[in-house]
């Protein structure tokens, strides 16, 4: 009976394999950076790779989750370069092109303020810009603009530096994360799923679908 049932998981694995082979290709997968795309089909939902320089940002509750950093000493959320929220480390000089995963809510990245070292105090109160600000270059005081769901924008990160960053709408609502442009760093310990109920941050997510948490 065990043996049947796993007979069958691994049958099923394989064509999830062979079905997601089919449309992603391997030939230019990059280990640790994938994005959700939309879902083909209601039963298949999948993973793609995206460009190694991405940022992918959406509520932690919309999926990417909340990750209580022990580097940061704080909870980062809602901005990630693999799967779930994470800090994110980048060499300077990178072009990043900033997704929206979101299928309904407009984000923003903002540059909130610049720090020397952890811990990430994110301070209160602040106002972050909705409007696009620094030309496209990321230090202090850049704004990406609003970013409409599934849309992406482009910003070259010029300077070295430590940067708390924040979504100018649901900045208050904890959609916070630290950015490092450093040659040596790399992105921190991923969060994982928010709860067994979201909408999977992997998929379109209409029920169903392989992958759920
Ligand atoms: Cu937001």
């Amino acid at each position: 009976m065990i043996r049947k049932h796993m007979a069958a998981a691994l049958a099923l694995a394989a064509l999830v394999v062979v079905a997601c082979s089919g449309h992603v290709g391997s030939s230019n997968v990059m280990p640790g950076t994938t994005v959700r795309l939309p879902g083909i089909g209601k039963d298949l939902v999948m993973y793609a790779t995206m460009p190694k320089d991405a940022i992918g940002e959406e509520l932690g509750s919309e999926g990417l989750g909340t990750v209580d950093s022990a580097e940061w000493k704080t909870d980062l959320s809602g901005f990630t370069q693999e799967q779930r929220s994470q800090s994110l480390a980048f060499p300077p000089g990178t072009k990043i092109t900033i997704h929206n995963l979101s299928k309904s809510v407009t984000h923003t990245l903002d540059v909130v303020k610049v720090i020397t070292k952890p811990p990430a105090v994110f301070p209160k109160g602040v106002t972050l810009s909705k409007s696009p600000k620094g030309d496209g270059k990321l230090e202090a005081g850049y704004a990406s603009g609003e970013i409409k769901p599934g849309h992406s924008v482009t910003v070259t990160l010029v300077k070295e530096g430590m940067y708390l960053i924040g979504c100018a709408f649901h900045y208050g609502q904890g959609m916070h994360d630290v950015l490092v442009v450093s040659k040596t760093a790399k992105p921190g310990p991923q969060a994982t799923a928010p709860r067994a109920t979201a909408t999977p941050t992997w998929g379109s997510g209409s029920g169903g679908g392989w992958g759920g948490p």
